[in-house]
């Protein structure tokens, strides 16, 4: 039987190439994003397995809607990715803008536990299904200016780590992958609300991870036998290390 896949943030990025790799591994994928008019192009390429949805993971009616849209489709998937999240802004806590951090928080922890809780029913009555949920490097290592995006991400590292405790007996399987300085998608584009010359300083030099690398690691998870989990996968490109040195001020 054919394998089914649901891909948050499938427009564009990480998700974009996750979707396309899932695709040559056989699945048929439900592509979920805000924008779908861009969903709906990337359909005429990819072909009809390839469904699109209109998703805003800031909105839990806009889920359900996308969800009820599927036509029983949303109870029979085998792979769930909830790739969809954001940084905003790089500013220290005390200068950070506050609706960043809400925007932060509705996408990558609401958002992304409202759609898993919505799912987890039917994988848990099939006994069968894999949860991927897009960590960082950001939620262990702390660094200036990381402040909330780090801590969402510490929040689906932990909670992709108690999935795997409340799931345990049956088949389902959950893995953080954890990416650390990527580089090619719109995530420092929006970070840096658009500011190009600061995405283009940030990388000069850097040979960052690649969208179509945790496209890759996704297949690979994906395709380990039945009894293996992974856990965490932890994945930093070879010049990217531990964080930055400490600031002395006297
Ligand atoms: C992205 C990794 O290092 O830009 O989650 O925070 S980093």
């Amino acid at each position: 039987m054919i394998k089914r896949a649901l891909v948050t943030g499938a427009s564009a990025g990480f998700g974009e190439a996750i979707c396309r790799q899932l695709l040559a591994d056989g699945y048929q994928v439900i592509g979920a994003a805000r924008r779908l008019e861009k969903l709906q192009s990337l359909q005429k390429e990819l072909g009809d397995n390839f469904i699109p949805v209109q998703m805003d993971m800031r909105s839990t009616q806009s889920i359900d809607q996308a969800l009820a849209s599927l036509e029983g489709r949303e109870n029979q998937i085998d792979l769930l990715v909830n790739n969809a999240g954001l940084a905003l802004g790089l500013d220290k806590a005390n200068q950070a803008d506050f609706r960043d951090w809400l925007t932060m928080i509705e996408t990558n922890i609401i958002g992304l536990t409202y759609l898993t809780r919505q799912l987890l029913p039917s994988m848990v009555e099939r006994n069968s299904g894999l949860i991927i949920n897009m960590g960082s490097t950001a939620g262990t290592v702390p660094y200036p200016g990381a402040n909330v995006y780090g801590s969402t991400k510490a929040f689906v590292k932990q909670f992709s780590l108690n999935l795997r405790a409340d799931l345990a007996g049956t088949k389902i399987r959950v893995t953080n992958i954890e990416p650390g300085l990527c580089e090619g998608t719109e995530f420092s584009t929006v970070r840096f609300k658009g500011d190009e010359e600061r995405v283009a300083q940030t990388y000069a030099g850097a040979h960052a991870i690649q969208a179509v690398d945790i496209a890759n690691t996704v297949s690979w998870i994906a395709s380990q036998p039945e009894h293996l989990n992974i856990n965490r996968i932890e994945i930093m490109p070879v010049s990217q290390t531990f964080g930055p040195q400490p600031v002395f001020r006297d």
